[in-house]
């Protein structure tokens, strides 16, 4: 039965602030890191329980807040096979991080214990980690007591980034059975990658070296030891924005999430034209591709033109393989370029299913095809291979193969360990980019001419209250407030190629409207017609 009063003493020395609310959201907590060590140390008590409660598999605590300023911080679970915490339990989270004593604390985990059907005999199975953050430290010391107040087996991964954490979640729980998925380790999650690029890199015409901005994140030390296993023979690249050490420069001006939002390279960063740039963000788990032009203009190549390239590739590996009962798919979310949503449609010929925006509904999705490549336009996504597909391509194949199946199929058996299939990862994404460009032998330009992005804009209105607003059709569609819908309809109507949505923030207190048409005024003035029209 649980140990109230060794609860209860630990729980004392992390006291809840008081005037604050906690929500276990769709990126986890996330709030400034002077507000989190309460909610640290019962998300400790909680990754226990739902251990417990799977039998005792490990489950993954990372404390990050990815993209977000320096002085924030936050935590998120990930599930046995490396997949987001089931959102069936966020409301757990939500419900311990609130509690405003120690007693209450108390009295809400034999709530949770009771409505989750937690067997406490169970001995718990956690693995944290952290990303460079300077309140990693105390955080996830706070993580630490909350998993020993209820005597949990702990495996401390130290600074990883988020997707590393991952796959050492689903490697622990998988160790020794026959979907094993590595090795149980971060050298070990290098090797994979490493011989998978390898086998696919070798013999290619190398291409000139890709410029990679590291946030000034995890990413940085993380792609350096990377780059030690596999040598920069076959991948020749130069990290810009890699210091960890220098505070307040994580995420400032660079980083993923700044070149997408500002459409623009990090500051500081003056681009060769024609040259290829890659940007992580703060824990590695995003990663955007941009160039100049002779003119110095910049291009982005964000998740929608890393989804075009991929599902393209693919497509073209599992024909020239001969497997033509396996379906590729993409998953995409409305904000997707229509641009890119035609091209895939109409071009490559592939399915497109459109989710709610935030990973857990991209993944979920993509498991329903037998190859399902999904990436958000932030330039989160991977590539999930199904079961079925995983074990045709690991039988022995055609008994007289031609030499393009038999190439086909060996570079398809390496892309499935290529590619981190927990999560998004920009490092096993920036390598899967990379094998495909160098099979190509394509420039950023080369790969940017499968079409033109229809111009857009996303533009930020604060609101009194954001759960006002309901949206259905994967956000595509607001029910409420009454009316809106209909004079967003008003406003699209006769703008050639016009598409505009408005949906609120899972992340921050606004909601967020979206526009995009033939031209750039017209997506401007379509957008920015309604802030007016809602506020
Ligand atoms: C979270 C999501 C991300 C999404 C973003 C949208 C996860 C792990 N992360 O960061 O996928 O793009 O939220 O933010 O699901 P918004 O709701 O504020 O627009
Ligand atoms: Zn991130």
């Amino acid at each position: 039965s649980l140990n109230e009063q060794v609860v209860r003493a630990a729980s004392s020395a992390h006291p809840r602030p008081l005037n604050t609310t906690f929500a276990y959201g769709t990126a986890g907590f996330r709030a400034n890191a002077d507000t989190l060590d309460s909610t640290m140390f019962r998300v400790g008590l909680l990754a226990a329980l739902r251990s417990k409660k799977l039998a005792g598999q490990h489950i993954g605590v990372m404390v990050t807040a990815s993209h977000n300023p320096e002085q924030d911080n936050g935590v998120k679970l990930v599930d046995p096979h490396g997949e987001m915490l089931h959102s069936s339990w966020e409301q757990y989270a939500t419900l311990l991080a609130n509690a405003t004593s120690d007693d209450a604390l108390v009295t809400t985990l034999h709530h949770v214990i009771q409505a989750t059907g937690v067997d406490l005999a169970v001995k718990a199975n956690v693995v944290y980690g952290h990303d460079t953050r300077p309140s990693c430290r105390s955080l996830v010391r706070a993580v630490v007591d909350g998993l020993a107040a209820l005597d949990t087996d702990q495996v401390n991964a130290g600074l990883v980034t988020t997707p590393q954490l991952h796959y050492l979640v689903r490697c622990l729980n998988t160790q020794g059975s026959s979907d094993a998925y590595g090795e149980p380790s971060v050298e070990g999650y290098y090797h994979k990658l490493a011989a998978a690029y390898t086998t696919l890199a070798t013999g290619r015409h190398l291409l000139p070296a890709l410029t990679v901005d590291c946030a000034n994140g995890v990413g940085a030390p993380k792609l350096k030891e990377f780059l030690k296993v596999v040598g920069t023979d076959l991948l020749p690249l130069v990290t810009v924005r890699d210091t960890t050490t220098v505070a307040g420069s994580l995420n400032k001006d660079c980083g993923a999430d700044f070149v997408k939002t500002q459409q623009r390279a990090p500051r500081g960063v003056d681009l060769v034209p024609w040259q290829r740039y890659a940007s992580f963000d703060g824990d590695a788990d995003r990663i955007v591709f941009y160039y100049a032009d002779a003119e110095g203009t910049f291009h982005l190549l964000d998740g929608d033109k890393i989804a075009g390239l991929v599902a393209g590739f693919i497509l073209d590996l599992v024909r020239d393989a001969g497997l033509d009962d396996v379906k590729v798919g993409v998953v995409q979310t409305a904000y997707a370029n229509g641009a890119s949503t035609k091209y895939l449609t109409e071009v490559l010929g592939v399915p497109v299913t459109c989710v709610p925006t935030g990973v857990k509904h991209l993944h979920h999705a993509a498991e329903s095809y037998d190859v399902g490549v999904y990436f958000e336009a932030n330039g989160h996504g991977t590539v999930l291979f199904s079961p079925a597909t995983l074990s045709l391509l690991s039988s022995p194949g055609p008994s007289s193969p031609t030499a393009s199946q038999s190439a086909a199929l060996s570079n398809l058996r390496a892309l499935v360990d290529l590619i981190n299939q927990t999560v998004g990862d920009a490092l096993s994404d920036l390598l899967l980019v990379e094998t495909i460009l160098l099979h190509r032998q394509w420039s950023p330009a080369q790969w940017d001419s499968a079409y033109s992005d229809l111009p857009n804009r996303l533009v930020k209105v604060l609101v009194t209250d954001r759960t006002a607003f309901v949206t259905s059709d994967a956000e595509r569609r607001l029910d409420r407030p009454e009316g809106v819908q209909a004079r967003i309809d008003e406003a699209v109507r006769g703008v050639e190629g016009g598409r505009s949505f408005v949906r609120p923030s899972g992340t921050e207190d606004c909601v967020r409207v979206y526009a995009e048409a033939n031209t750039r005024q017209a997506a401007d003035g379509a957008s920015l017609f309604l802030p007016l029209v809602i506020t």
